[in-house]
């Protein structure tokens, strides 16, 4: 049957409300899921050979914080995984759980010494939740991308429960299904409590912030939670900034 010009016109309807709606979810914010497999399709060249992992380890803002000043991540971001419901909200989140996606180069850093900061920044035997979190999005999983990462998963999990014999390790291992990026006010959680080093890094728009390495690696240090070496390396770095202080503006 002959195309009709009715007929032609409908894949530009389409088009035009495929663009539409890509507008308004930009104009309301509207964060867009991932699918692990094709998450770094979109970096640029030199970025291609940096590889992706996803835990979940109780409230997210610390995770984050956990991995930022690892030599070899890159960035990461908070999010929500591991459950079923489409486009949860943090205080709507159904049945997944809170989850930091890291982003790394392979060359710096190895997926098994991820996992190895995993076990030791948690305690994965504690039931529904973890410290004074209490719930199921506090739980704690390892997202993995196929058979290698599953088997490394594995093997570290099967290590960490011969390391505690008289409880149980409640971690699972998943296969990584839809990464829902969480809201902005959750990137970077605890950097944003500190205007001061947001303002030392050029207040950087959210969008730039969420990408930046360096955001990354303040996320940490605000939390204390870098290497002691690189907290006092940044500590020394911001005294030096803040004692030369600001020339003031005083009329024109
Ligand atoms: N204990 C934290 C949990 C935050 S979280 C991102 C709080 O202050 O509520 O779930």
């Amino acid at each position: 049957m002959a195309f009709s010009k009715k007929n032609a016109c409908v894949p530009r309807y389409l088009i035009c409300a495929v663009v539409i709606g890509l507008i308004v979810n930009k104009a309301l914010g509207i964060r867009n899921p991932d699918r692990s497999s094709e998450s770094n399709k979109d970096l640029p060249d030199q970025e291609h050979h940096l590889k992706i992992a996803v835990f979940a380890m109780g409230s997210f803002w610390r995770s984050e914080a956990v991995f930022g000043c690892l030599p070899g991540v890159i960035r990461s971001r908070v999010g929500y995984a591991g459950g079923s419901k489409r486009n949860p909200e943090y205080r709507n989140l159904g049945d997944h759980a809170e989850a930091v996606q890291i982003e790394y180069d392979p060359r710096l850093i190895s997926y098994e010494e991820l996992l190895n900061v995993f076990w030791s920044s948690h305690d994965p035997r504690q039931v529904f939740g973890q410290g004074p979190d209490v719930g199921n999005q506090y739980r704690s999983v390892i997202f993995t991308n196929g058979t290698e990462e599953s088997r490394l998963a594995s093997i570290s999990k099967e290590n960490e429960q011969t390391r505690s014999r008289s409880s149980i390790v409640t971690t699972h291992i998943q296969e990584l299904g839809v990464f829902y990026p969480a809201e902005p006010e959750h990137q970077k959680f605890e950097l944003k409590q500190n205007p001061l080093l947001l303002q030392l890094i050029g207040n950087l728009p959210e969008e730039e912030l969420q990408r930046s390495s360096m955001a990354t690696k303040l996320n940490g240090y605000v939390a204390e939670l870098c290497p002691p070496k690189l907290q006092k390396q940044i500590d020394a770095k911001i005294n030096e900034i803040t004692k030369k202080g600001w020339p003031l503006l005083r009329e024109f």
